[in-house]
């Protein structure tokens, strides 16, 4: 892969070609990491019901970042747009975000995952044990996963996002009322948000408690 810099284009040049084919290449490895991630989930979660263990996770998403996206997130971040330099410090064009039934299994699927020997773990946010001041709520990791193409191995970062559903129903409505919003919102709608992650937070505490009297401890 060349490693120029993605701008600036200059006027007659067909660049735009070579320039799409190096950008696919680059996009192409966080495509693979998120497949590779995407058959461990699927691989934990249909062992552990065909175990007949609750199968703790509820649903499985996965995006690439758009060229616009990561662009944005460079400037915002002061990274030369190149792609040595995009490599390095946006680990996040590949996501992969895990919703789960309760709270723990947020904590028992991140373990599974991260104690595979093949995964790296680079990174942890927890905005569980320390949720962000609008209310934000999730289990952040950064891991490495070995791509094997067909003359090299590529380590690929993938950013995966762990939550509760009630944490992912706060998080998408809140997306889109409000999160990277460019007009002003209101203190006062912005403290009903808060409450209403608190509100999810209860009930996440609620149901795990109901599940566990009913059926004991995960
Ligand atoms: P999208 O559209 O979900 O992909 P940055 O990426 O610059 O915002 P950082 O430190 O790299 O910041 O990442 P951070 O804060 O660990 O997590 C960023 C991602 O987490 C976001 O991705 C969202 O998916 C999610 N997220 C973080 N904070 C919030 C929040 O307050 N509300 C909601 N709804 N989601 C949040 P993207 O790429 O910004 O967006």
């Amino acid at each position: 892969m060349t490693d120029g810099p993605l701008v600036p284009l200059q006027a007659g040049q067909d660049l735009v070609h070579p320039l799409m084919e190096d950008l696919n290449r680059f996009l192409m490895v966080y495509k693979f990491g998120l497949a590779e991630v995407s058959t461990k989930i699927t691989i934990l979660a249909e062992e552990l019901t065909l175990r007949g263990r609750d199968n703790p996770i509820e649903h499985v998403t996965t995006r690439l970042k758009t060229v616009t996206s990561i662009a944005a997130k460079a400037r915002r971040v002061g990274c030369e747009l190149t792609f040595d330099d995009l490599r390095v410090t946006i680990r996040d064009i590949a996501g992969v975000r895990i919703v789960c039934s309760f709270v723990s299994d947020v904590y028992t699927v991140a373990d599974m995952l991260t104690r595979q020997p093949d995964i790296k773990l680079l990174m942890t946010k927890d905005y569980i044990a320390k949720p962000k001041a609008n209310g934000y709520r999730s289990l952040h990791l950064i891991v490495e996963i070995p791509v094997f193409m067909s003359d090299r191995v590529v380590t690929v970062p993938v950013e995966v996002q762990l939550r509760t559903v009630a944490m992912d129903f706060w998080a998408t409505l809140e997306h889109k009322i409000y999160y990277k919003h460019d007009s002003e919102v209101p203190a006062s709608l912005r403290a009903e948000l808060v409450e209403a992650a608190t509100d999810a937070a209860r009930l996440d505490q609620r149901m795990e408690r109901l599940h566990q009297e009913i059926h004991g401890p995960r």
